[in-house]
């Protein structure tokens, strides 16, 4: 038996893990809290952080984008797949800042990593209910990953050792079914065998899920995850689900490297501080230019030429009119 599989099987001894731990921020959040269940557990949910008027405000301002596909400029959401609807949050603007860049949650991530972070990606999504998995437990980080050729080396064991990235799951809505869910002290096992739960065989597949935690949480809940723990959406869900997630990676590990650049409006970067700047990623690189990036693969469907022709001659009974007109009343040239 090698390592990896005594650290897998020594997790099926622990005591069956209990509820999340929740952090209340009501008078701010207390870091010590934060590094103590990330240490042990991997995760956290940190609770009265964000007012409800804030909430309502961003959930306003995303409903023209959530209910119609983007098409010519129209706002609306990007499609990868059929379950689900996506949609950065950043081109909301305004109140979402609040929610990507809180300074009190980059506090405490920046105090657990003992680095500066980045947010590295963010996406808005609805996840509909399915009868199916359709994203099953995963861990974000593994030795040798790298997202493209601008990240200088390949993730080392000796990265792995400590936390790469934190993410986040904020929830617009009371969740239960359908909730982000955490193996609970995976993060300690550092994905030996990669970060597909289907690689690993049928008793440690059995004793991580077994590890499986569901952070049911309130409107405005936050949880806060160590990337390289097993996680995933609590799936088949038969309820409709409204996060954002956001991956903040440590600078020290990855570099001042976002996954792609951050859609930030213009007219909201002067109220932003120097903190947020440097974590929303002002004077950073990033991996992978916008029109290459894996959200928006829609343009690899099968239906998207025929959609860009018809979107193409979506004027053409005016075009045709103001010919036919100039036809009829020829103005000199
Ligand atoms: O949808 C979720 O709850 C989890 C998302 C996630 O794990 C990811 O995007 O890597
Ligand atoms: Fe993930």
């Amino acid at each position: 038996m090698n390592k990896s599989e005594v650290s897998i099987l020594r997790l099926a001894g622990e005591e069956s893990p209990k509820a999340a731990t929740i952090i209340n921020a009501a008078n701010g959040i207390a870091s010590g809290a934060v590094n103590e269940a990330l240490t042990n557990r991997g995760f956290c949910i940190i609770r009265n952080l964000f007012p409800p008027t804030l909430l309502d405000e961003v959930e306003k301002r995303a409903s023209p984008y959530l209910n119609k596909p983007a098409i010519a400029g129209a706002p609306g959401y990007w499609k990868v797949d059929h379950p689900k609807v996506i949609l950065n949050p950043f081109v909301l603007g305004g109140p979402v800042n609040s929610i990507l860049l809180n300074e009190d949650v980059i506090s405490a991530i920046e105090t657990f990593m003992g680095s500066e972070c980045i947010l590295a990606e963010t996406t808005m999504k609805v996840d509909f209910p399915s009868r199916y998995e359709y994203f099953p437990l995963h861990s974000d980080f593994a030795v040798g990953w790298a997202k493209s050729d601008k990240i200088i080396r390949k993730l080392t064991g000796d990265d792995l050792q400590q936390v790469v990235a934190i993410g986040g799951a904020f929830y617009f809505h009371e969740t239960h079914s359908g909730a982000f869910s955490y193996c609970d002290g995976t993060h300690k096992l550092l994905s030996p065998k990669g970060q597909k739960l289907s690689n690993y065989n049928t008793e440690e597949q059995t004793i991580i899920s077994s590890r499986k935690v569901r952070c049911d949480g309130l409107r405005g809940d936050l949880v806060l995850f160590d990337d390289r723990g097993f996680h995933g959406p609590d799936q088949p869900s038969r309820e409709i689900r409204h996060v954002i997630l956001m991956d903040y990676f440590r600078v020290d590990t990855i570099g001042r490297l976002q996954v792609s650049p951050m859609p930030i409006w213009s007219t909201d970067i002067a109220s932003l501080s120097p903190i947020q700047l440097r974590v929303a990623g002002v004077g950073a690189d990033y991996m992978i230019p916008p029109h290459e990036y894996a959200k928006a693969r829609f343009q690899k469907n099968a239906l998207y030429p025929f959609l860009s022709w018809l979107v193409d001659k979506a004027y053409i009974k005016d075009h045709l009119r103001n010919i036919l007109k100039s036809l009829i009343r020829p103005k000199k040239i």
